[in-house]
Formats: structure tokens, C-alpha cells, sequence
């Protein structure tokens, strides 16, 4: 095992290679883990990973929280015993147009494996009658974090690579030291904010304003409910306290106006946006493994490649990895609260097990 540090990245990011997953010990995996958590984006090249290891290796670190937040809405909305996948029982649930769309369109999005996993396609591919096979299917993705809006988003992603992956990029932002470069005043004032946001069409990908079904689901993923809050800061997993400013679905600052706002927003885009912070990985090989914070960091698609690229996704929680649960928002009390409270509901729900109860 071979770690090296990302060029571009600040201060952070690692690649680690010569990881042979054929002969990996659980206590190598976690070491892994925790490199990874500290360093906040780590690539690892040319791995020799099958998609059930793959899903097995992620599911130790701790359980995947995949969509999890439109999943529990679903619940929330139709009853416990709604089950997205049996669509002969809409009727009976009275389940909405638009989401019924959102579950037939995404649910050509999940492949099972030869082992018997679900792992979610990020692929430009369709099938015979025209159905995209992935998420985010074609063209340039702009700056953006998964579940931006909500308060119990995912705080990890995982990315394998699998086809075609060569000549196509993923990018990385961390936010980590820029929050340090701030002065100690202007630190307090951002622990202070809370960020509103709403869906904003085409502010991940130009097809979501053309495809009503594209626009759906990622209104569904991403911003759900148009005046969510989430504080400014927070600490991600490995303890770095950053910004949880998520361009894709950032509109305001809670008690701000708009000029305020705006104004704040362009400062800090003009001090994150640079060389010093942000790193698009060209992919070398077609089987690399990206694992990525999504809490204060992040992640684009600048060069999209070949229309048929395959990547694999996984969100999770890293809860096995850490020796005490993640608090994200202790800072703000009222929000560390919602967010307890929330966690819980959620892991009733959509009964998730391992979870470090915080
Ligand atoms: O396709 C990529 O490079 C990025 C995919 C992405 O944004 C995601 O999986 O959340
Ligand atoms: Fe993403």
C-alpha cells in the first residue's frame, strides 16, 4: 500500500495505491478508513474491486444511507408500509403523478450484481425503449454535494469506476482550510449562519431544465423542500470543521437579505474557486475507487467523457470507522437537536442498522 498526497487539493486528499482487495485484512481496510475520513478525498488507482466486494468492503466502514432522505419521505408521506418498488400497490396508496415518475424513472437506475447487491449506476447508457440506466446521465455536472438541503445527508460517497471511465474527470472542492484562512471574528460570524436553500433548475447539469423527468428527481434528491436550512458549518466525520456551502441549492442566508447574502456568497466563491483548493481527478484506468466527504467538500464532473461511462455509487455513514458518534452541528444547538432528532426517525424508518445512535 502506497499513499501519496493530491496535488491541488490544499491540504488534503491521498492516493493510495497497490491496495490488493484479493488479500486485504479488515484491520488494512480500516486504516484505509481513517486515512480517508482525515484526509477528506481519497483515489484509489487501478483497483482489482468486484462489485459485491465493493458493497461488502463499504457496508463494513458502516450502512449505506443511499437516497435515503426521499426514501424515509416516502414513508412519511404514503405510510410504513408503502414499499417504493411495488408499483402494482400505487393505486392503493394513492401515490402522485409526479411521484410516480420519480420511482419508474429511477428505478432503471439500480442494478443487481452477480452476488445479489443493488448498486446505484451513475451512467450516461440507455436501453432499447430510450430509459437513461444512470443517474446523472450525460454532460458537464457543476459544483455541487449530494442531499444538499438536507440536514441528515449522507456524509460519504463512494465511486467506482467501471467502463469507460478513461478521459472523463471528477473534481473536488474542500473547504476545510479556507474556513481556517478566515479570521477568528469572521469564523464566529459563519458558525452563526444558516444557509436556506431551494431547488435551482440547471444547477447541477444543463438537461434537467429540458427533461421534466431529470428536473424531478434531482428536485427530489436535492432539495425536496424549497426553504430548507442547514448551518453555514459544520464538522464533517474526520473532525475538519468547513462549509456546508452547496452551490447547487445555496440561495440565501437565514435573517439576511438578498444583497446580504449574494454578497457573502461572492466572497467566499472568489476565495474557494481557485487552484489552491479544488482538484479534478482524470481517470487513468477504468477501475478507480473514489471516496469522497460530502459535507464540507464539494464534487463535479468537468469532463464528462464517453457517452457509456460506468461508475458505480455508494453514500454511507461512516459510523464502524469513528470511535464516538458524528456530531455535525454542535455548534448550534438548536440544529444539533433537529438533526438528533431526524437521525433517529430515519434510522426507524428505513430500519438502518449499525448506526452509532447520536
Ligand atoms: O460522474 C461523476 O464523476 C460524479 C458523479 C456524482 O456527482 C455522484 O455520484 O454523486
Ligand atoms: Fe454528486
Amino acid at each position: 500500500m502506497k499513499i501519496s498526497e493530491i496535488p491541488g487539493l490544499g491540504s488534503f486528499g491521498h492516493y493510495i495505491d497497490d491496495v490488493n482487495f484479493s488479500h486485504l485484512s479488515k484491520e488494512e481496510w480500516f486504516e484505509i478508513g481513517r486515512i480517508h475520513l482525515s484526509g477528506l478525498v481519497t483515489i484509489l488507482r487501478n483497483v482489482n474491486i468486484t462489485r459485491d466486494q465493493y458493497v461488502a468492503r463499504i457496508r463494513e466502514w458502516g450502512p449505506n444511507k443511499g437516497t435515503r432522505n426521499s426514501r424515509a419521505h416516502f414513508k412519511i408521506k404514503y405510510g410504513e408500509d408503502f414499499d417504493p418498488k411495488n408499483e402494482g400497490a400505487f393505486d392503493q396508496f394513492n401515490v402522485s403523478e409526479e411521484d410516480r415518475n420519480y420511482l419508474k424513472f429511477k428505478r432503471h437506475f439500480v442494478e443487481q450484481t452477480e452476488g445479489g447487491n443493488y448498486l446505484t449506476r451513475i451512467s450516461g447508457e440507455k436501453d432499447a425503449e430510450g430509459n437513461s440506466l444512470g443517474a446523472f446521465s450525460d454532460g458537464e455536472l457543476y459544483w455541487h454535494s449530494n442531499e444538499s438541503s438536507e440536514l441528515t445527508f449522507a456524509p460519504e460517497v463512494a465511486l467506482l469506476g467501471y467502463q469507460h471511465m478513461t478521459g472523463s474527470s471528477t473534481g473536488f472542492v474542500q473547504t476545510a482550510d479556507l474556513y481556517q484562512s478566515f479570521s477568528d471574528s469572521f469564523r464566529s460570524e459563519l458558525d452563526e449562519m444558516v444557509v436556506i436553500h431551494e431547488y435551482i433548475p440547471g444547477g447541477i447539469n444543463d438537461r434537467e431544465i429540458t427533461d421534466p423527468n431529470l428536473g424531478n428527481v434531482l428536485r427530489m434528491e436535492f432539495c425536496q423542500f424549497d426553504g430548507s436550512e442547514v448551518p453555514m458549518v459544520l464538522t464533517s466525520p474526520g473532525g475538519h470543521k468547513g462549509l456546508h456551502y452547496t452551490t447547487n441549492t445555496a440561495t440565501g442566508i437565514k435573517g439576511m437579505t438578498k444583497e446580504e447574502s449574494s454578497k457573502i456568497f461572492k466572497m467566499i466563491d472568489k476565495k474557494l474557486f481557485t487552484d489552491k483548493y479544488v482538484y479534478d481527478h482524470k481517470y487513468v484506468t477504468d477501475n478507480e475507487l473514489l471516496l469522497f466527504d460530502n459535507s464540507i467538500t464539494m464534487h463535479r464532473r468537468k469532463d464528462p467523457g464517453h457517452p457509456n461511462r460506468l461508475a458505480y455509487r455508494i453514500q454511507y455513514d461512516p459510523s464502524n470507522v469513528l470511535d464516538s458518534p458524528w456530531y455535525p452541528y454542535n455548534h448550534l444547538p438548536e440544529y444539533a437537536e433537529k438533526y438528533k432528532k431526524q437521525t433517529h426517525e430515519l434510522i426507524n424508518l428505513l430500519q438502518l442498522k449499525d448506526f452509532k445512535l447520536p
